[in-house]
């Protein structure tokens, strides 16, 4: 039989979590993918993402609060850790907004928090080097989650709660023309369903051309660098971080040494536009060089030679904020049977657990108390992308 009650087409973090929850609810799921699961092609593979709570608004603290305790549950039900808490560092110039603003909404959500000045953050984190006039948000329950482990782990327990996996699978054609039953065309043959999920990353443009001008693709370098002593840099010593900006200036983010003997730092949504077909792997020396001038000034400590560089993708939309929303939102006469899903914008991975869930209620009809309006087409993709990155 070719017919599901629900299709998700992509085997990232947000697919392989609905297909899990859709699973266990008991719901006839094929979960398809065109490559292997784990594959490091899109946007779901590595070592390491930051866990936080720490956002800027407060709808964002309660879907991370949402997905830490269903992070915990998966890791009950499956055995396996998830995510080291490391705690996090906001940290830049103490008078950007967006440090602030973080601040108010995890106090706002009740979350523990700390505020440090700069020779607090330096004697409590000696790593650290920065100017007087720079400040940090500590959060205690931030941490690290595994993309690459989380993927695999969720399709393994969804397959063993009975969905169907098929990976070298390409959806050839989505068929949309039976607003009720929804069809992927595949080399394996066609599949239909009640509702499907289209959670392809990068690839989602490709496919729902609509989406070309709202979703725009880059390819991020993130490096590990060799510390002069790993001692400070030990999860239980150095938090993730996030380094807030002025206009113009990088944003950099961190992890202590975790996955591989070594920091690793990256910069925010600095990469060049691309597409997933015909994007390069290349690691840029100069991006590379950027974050070694950031050790240097920085975590002088952590300021070695680069021990492995790689590129990942972004998908992200003009605000940065998720996409979920139905094809019929995005194109004229589409279908409501089909949600697009590209809950991502290079931020996305710590929601997995709760992103399963969202999908998997829409899947279900039932709205999930947190579904922001935010995550509309109307609203994620009302304007072009603020800057044109280079
Ligand atoms: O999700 O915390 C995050 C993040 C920051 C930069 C890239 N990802």
């Amino acid at each position: 039989n070719r017919t599901y009650d629900c299709i998700v087409l992509g085997a990232g973090g947000a697919g392989t979590s609905a297909a899990y929850h859709l699973a266990r609810r008991g719901r006839r799921v094929l979960l398809l993918d065109q490559f292997a699961v784990g594959h490091d092609r899109g946007s779901s593979h590595g070592h390491s993402r930051i866990f936080r709570l720490a956002y800027d608004q407060p709808d964002y603290v309660q879907l991370a609060q949402r997905a830490l305790d269903l992070w915990r549950e998966v890791e009950q039900v499956s055995g396996q850790t998830l995510l080291t808490v490391t705690g996090g560092l906001d940290l830049g110039p103490h008078e950007l907004p967006s440090l602030r603003a973080v601040e108010q909404s995890l106090r706002q959500a009740g979350v523990a928090v700390e505020t440090l000045d700069a020779g607090a953050l330096m004697r409590r984190f000696p790593q650290w080097r920065v100017p007087d006039d720079w400040a940090a948000v500590y959060s205690p329950d931030a941490g690290i989650v595994n993309p690459s482990h989380t993927v695999e782990l969720l399709a393994a327990l969804a397959r063993a709660e009975g969905a169907t996996m098929l990976e070298h699978t390409p959806a050839l054609e989505l068929d949309l023309g039976d607003p009720d039953a929804p069809a992927v065309r595949t080399p394996r043959g066609t599949f239909a369903c009640r509702r499907l999920i289209v959670a392809a990353g990068a690839w989602l443009p490709e496919l729902v051309p609509d989406l070309a001008r709202g979703l725009r693709v880059t390819q991020e370098t993130t490096a590990f660098f060799r510390a002069q002593d790993l001692a400070p840099f030990q999860p239980e010593h150095f938090p993730v971080f996030i380094g807030h900006a002025r206009a113009g200036e990088a944003e950099v983010y961190g992890f202590p040494a975790f996955g591989l003997p070594g920091v690793k730092i990256a910069e925010h949504l600095r990469g060049p536009v691309t597409t997933a077909r015909t994007r390069d792997f290349e690691v840029e020396d100069l991006t590379l060089a950027r974050l070694g001038a950031y050790l240097e000034r920085r975590l002088p400590g952590a300021a070695g030679p680069v021990m492995q560089a790689k590129t990942c993708l972004y998908t992200v939309t003009p605000t940065q904020d998720f996409l979920l929303d139905t094809h019929g939102a995005v194109t004229p006469g589409g279908s409501p049977s089909v949600l697009l899903a590209s809950p991502c914008s290079g931020h996305g991975f710590k929601f997995v657990p709760v992103l399963g869930e969202l999908l998997a209620d829409w899947a279900d009809g039932v709205p999930h108390p947190l579904h922001s309006a935010r995550f509309r087409a109307r609203r994620a993709m009302a304007h072009g992308h603020p800057t044109p990155a280079e």
